[in-house]
């Protein structure tokens, strides 16, 4: 955990081996200062822990739970049916259908239960989505997100840039070679 006093977003998955794409929501929040735990549990090889997780996430002071699985995917779903808390999944890829299975089976719940999907492997957007939905209620972060959406648009010119000036020193250095 990043800092129990900030604990805000809870970070599931259904085995370590999910953990190296999920790491990234933890990065994706410590950018903001928003403070997370990492929990490892599965709806199908431990469900009454999944279920005393979700239960207690609001009173454990949670805002946004991120839940993250591979294969036939039904974590987050199963988490959102437990919590009235929002729930992100986040489709690991795993062999041998690569992320299309839990692509589909986290983002076809039936009507009733939403989870909000991000892309297969989208784990830092799914820790940007948590962190748009707490900023409702945070000016603080409402301006991190403003900054850091901005610092995005720079990257863009400063890659725009740098293209046409090397566009422009291969013009020159063509104009060169035709001398
Ligand atoms: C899912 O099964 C997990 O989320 C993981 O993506 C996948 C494989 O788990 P391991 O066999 O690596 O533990 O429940």
């Amino acid at each position: 955990m990043s800092d129990d006093s900030k604990l805000k977003v809870g970070i599931v998955m259904g085995s370590d081996s999910d953990l190296p794409i999920m790491r990234k929501c933890a990065e994706a929040l410590e950018h903001f200062g928003v403070g997370y735990e990492f929990v490892i549990s599965s709806a199908h090889r431990h469900p009454e822990k999944t279920a005393r997780y979700a239960r207690g996430a609001a009173d454990a002071g949670l805002k946004v739970i991120v839940a993250g699985a591979g294969g036939a995917a039904h974590l987050p779903g199963v988490i959102a049916s437990m919590t009235m808390l929002p729930v992100i999944g986040v489709p690991i890829a795993i062999e041998p259908l690569q992320g299309v299975d839990s692509l589909y089976s986290i983002v076809q719940m039936p009507q009733g239960i939403p989870v909000a999907t991000v892309a297969v492997n989208g784990a830092y957007n799914a820790g940007l989505l948590a962190v748009q939905i707490m900023a409702l209620e945070d000016d603080n972060l409402r301006n991190k997100l403003n900054s850091y959406r901005q610092s995005l648009a720079a990257k863009v010119e400063e890659k725009d840039c740098r293209l046409r000036e090397d566009e422009a020193q291969c013009r020159r250095s063509d104009e060169g070679d035709q001398k």
